[in-house]
């Protein structure tokens, strides 16, 4: 028994490799896998290495009396008195009753009888009363039963031979025939001549069920007649059957790594990565870098600093404030310095995409040169080689797009706050230019107050409320701008972060899309490998 489970989970596995395998682009070495898979599924019958036989047969014909005489022990109750109340038994080789375990589950068969018997090692036989009936509900259970074990013992009597309900259920078997076996039993009741004539009747009928060479036993459990001939039998066909299996192993197998070479993996080590780990790092590290030095990040942060200034000194600045804003606007600095989402859109300009690429394709080469040349073309076609300049170039429109639409510069209940103060600053500004050309036109016409500071002593009241209104002006200003960096600062390090973050997730994702995609594909084939 080789290791990896039955052979049916092992060609379950052959065939999701074939499928992995197209994938890759290796159809020729795929198609020859799948014909080797479906060769091997095709065959009927037990999926293990054990021969499984089931005996089948009216009441009272004798299977019991027979499996007692094939084992040379009382294994099964044989019971002289009709109706039975048997459970289904299986007689099975002690090292071998682990193999059959899920048969028998699923037989509902609970009852097992190991044996240690070595010529008939390989063989397991079942005694299930259940199917012993030819009546209709009973059909389903043989019908279901014949694809999973791998043959049907049919047993019957001097009485029962002739009865038409039997012959008419062996003809719907005809298609199992090769199978399928009989056994004459209480041949002792028979004379040589009665047996003979018998034994010829039978394979002529069944012969006429659609049954050619039937394979027939003339046999007496009770002394024992033909039941040597019958275990001879029993163990070359369990030999046979492990031939067989083997060579399926073996075909099996053999496709698999076939397939597993074509990848470039080595079948006697299994899943290895085309890229070492670390070299793959490197390289993605290299594309993300080249991938950060396009859509620059940092200098994203300082288009979003700029911006959110401007749009606060547009709306609280002073009025030389707002009018710089509205010329910087007007001469296209605005779009030049303090525009992000611009900034973002103008990837392109700041290098040559080469700089993601070259690591991409470095990749791609590499892990092609790991599989054999005849593969190369096709898998450097499945890592998605020939597309790598447009997918790359796609991926950092993406993220660059991604960014600016999800970009909004922040308004402040505070600015218009300042804005208004500014206002009022502006208009005492004017107020105080006003009346002081007003006393220099009257020429000091016009009585005016003042105001006493210190050290400066008395101050006319219109040069103090100049003064005023421009050192209000000045600290509006002063205070607008520490308000508005504080915020352009935190936005600019958020939408940094966030930008390099969506990078380098893309520039992974996407940009060794085709690499993870192989390497999934050789995780498969080499899943096929156990
Ligand atoms: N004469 C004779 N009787 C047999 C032979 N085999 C079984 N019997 C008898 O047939 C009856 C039913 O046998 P059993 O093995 O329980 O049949 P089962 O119901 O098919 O399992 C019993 O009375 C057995 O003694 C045989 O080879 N010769
Ligand atoms: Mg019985």
């Amino acid at each position: 028994m080789s290791e990896g489970g039955p052979l049916e989970e092992r060609v379950a596995r052959l065939r999701e490799a074939v499928e992995a395998a197209r994938t890759l682009g290796l159809e020729d070495e795929a198609a020859a896998a799948r014909a080797v898979a479906r060769r091997v599924g095709r065959r009927a019958g037990f999926g293990g290495e054990v021969y499984v036989m089931a005996l089948a047969g009216g009441t009272g014909v004798g299977k019991s009396s027979v499996l007692n005489a094939l084992a040379g022990e009382t294994v099964s109750e044989v019971r002289a008195v009709r109706p039975t109340t048997d459970r289904p038994l299986a007689w099975v080789a002690a090292d071998q009753q682990r193999e059959i375990a899920p048969l028998l589950e699923w037989l509902k068969v609970d009852q097992v009888v190991t044996h240690a018997d070595a010529s008939l090692h390989g063989v397991a036989i079942l005694d299930l009363p259940d199917i012993d009936s030819v009546r209709g509900e009973h059909r389903a259970l043989v019908d279901t039963l014949l694809p999973r074990i791998d043959a049907v013992t049919w047993i019957v009597d001097p009485e029962k031979y002739d009865d038409e309900r039997v012959h008419t259920y062996w003809r719907t078997l005809a298609p199992h025939a090769d199978r399928l076996r009989f056994v004459f039993n209480k041949a002792d009741r028979l004379t040589e001549e009665q047996r003979r004539i018998v034994a010829d009747d039978l394979r002529a009928r069944l012969v006429a069920d659609g049954i050619p060479r039937p394979m027939l036993h003339v046999v007496s459990a009770t002394t024992g007649d033909g039941i040597d001939r019958m275990r001879t039998e029993l163990a070359n066909a369990a030999h046979a059957k492990v031939i067989v299996s083997a060579k399926l192993e073996a075909d099996r197998s053999e496709a698999a790594a076939r397939l597993a070479r074509a990848a470039g993996l080595d079948p006697e080590q299994g899943y290895a990565p085309l890229l070492a780990v670390a070299r793959h790092e490197a390289l993605v590290g290299e594309a993300v870098d080249g991938a950060l030095t396009l859509v620059d990040p940092r200098g994203i942060g300082q288009q979003v600093r700029a911006a959110v200034l401007s749009r606060a000194r547009g709306g609280g600045g002073s009025l030389i404030g707002r009018a710089s804003v509205l010329l910087e606007r007007f001469t296209g600095r605005t779009r030049r310095d303090a525009d992000p989402v611009a900034y973002l859109g103008m990837w392109r300009s700041r290098g040559a995409l080469g700089r993601v690429l070259n690591p991409v394709r470095a990749a791609l080469v590499e892990a092609a040169a790991e599989v054999p040349p005849e593969s190369r073309g096709r898998l450097l076609e499945a890592l998605g080689a020939p597309a790598a300049e447009k997918d790359l170039e796609r991926v950092l429109d993406n993220v660059t797009r991604d960014a600016a639409s999800s970009f909004e510069l922040p308004r402040s209940a505070i600015w218009p706050i300042l804005g208004a103060a500014q206002l009022v600053a502006g208009a005492l500004l004017v107020f105080a230019v006003a009346w002081l050309v007003t006393l220099f036109v009257s020429g000091g016409a016009v009585p005016v107050g003042s105001v006493d500071l210190p050290l400066l002593g008395p101050i006319p009241m219109p040069l103090a409320v100049l003064a005023g209104s421009v050192l209000l002006s000045a600290v509006l200003v002063w205070l607008l701008g520490l308000h508005a960096s504080y915020v352009g600062r935190r936005l600019a390090a958020r939408i940094r972060a966030r930008t390099a973050a969506a990078v380098r997730a893309a520039v992974q994702a996407e940009g060794f899309a085709g690499l993870s995609r192989v390497e999934a594909a050789r995780r498969v084939i080499a899943g096929a490998l156990e």
